[in-house]
């Protein structure tokens, strides 16, 4: 029997990075704005941030970082119930993501009167944008997951596509709202439109 189909996949390379999308508790079952199934995505993308750290590459998490009186919350006219408030417990990363000592991370949606869905300019502590990293890290592929397809992982993908990143999205380890029952399949045909492969994460090299 020829076995040699165990041994394919795509392998990592040294431009690659993973970018990790708001794995929040307010998103998972149960939270503010909780989308189901969104504690699936934890198995196979803790196997991705594994394979990424042993390879050395760099694993990048964002997070949605709002004020308690945002913009996009129901009680200022906006569509979403309050979530991901910083510094409650809503807001913090699931228990269950793999994390290191010191993960990077990039914050969005601080500003009262803006939302945003796209973590390309989310900043760090010091205040460096996601796409400021980029550059000076060489990164030029990314490998995106998390939560949710239909708005930060969509939103994220087409600005890193329209700044010239190749950008794969790892299906398997994302989740969507679905606020309408057809947002997850448009938001990927729009990816995959804007030229974004659509993988699934058992086809990384393992
Ligand atoms: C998001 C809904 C509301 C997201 C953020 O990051 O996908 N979705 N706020
Ligand atoms: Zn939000």
């Amino acid at each position: 029997m020829n076995l040699a189909f165990l041994l394919s996949g795509i392998a990592l390379k040294t431009h690659d990075a993973l970018l990790v999308v708001d794995v929040q508790n307010d998103f998972m079952p149960g939270g503010a704005l909780g989308i189901s199934g969104g504690d699936l995505i934890l198995p196979p993308l803790n196997r991705v941030i594994s394979a990424f750290l042993r390879e050395h590459l760099p694993v990048l998490y964002s997070r949605d970082w709002h004020p308690a009186d945002h913009c996009s919350f129901q009680a200022q006219g906006g569509p979403w119930p309050p979530h991901c408030v910083r510094d409650t417990p809503g807001a913090r990363f699931d228990d269950r993501l793999r994390l290191e000592p010191k993960p990077r991370i990039f914050s969005k949606g601080q500003h009262r009167d803006e939302e945003q869905y796209s973590a390309f300019r989310a900043e760090d502590e010091a205040g460096e944008p996601l796409s400021a990293t980029l550059r000076r890290q060489g990164i030029r592929r990314l490998y995106i997951a998390g939560l949710a397809t239909d708005y930060c992982v969509q939103n994220t993908t087409l600005d890193l596509r329209r700044a010239g990143y190749e950008v794969s999205v790892l299906t398997d380890a994302c989740r969507a709202v679905n606020l309408q029952p057809d947002d997850e399949r448009l938001a990927l045909r729009r990816m995959g439109g804007a030229g974004a492969k659509l993988l699934a994460s058992t086809e990384l090299k393992p």
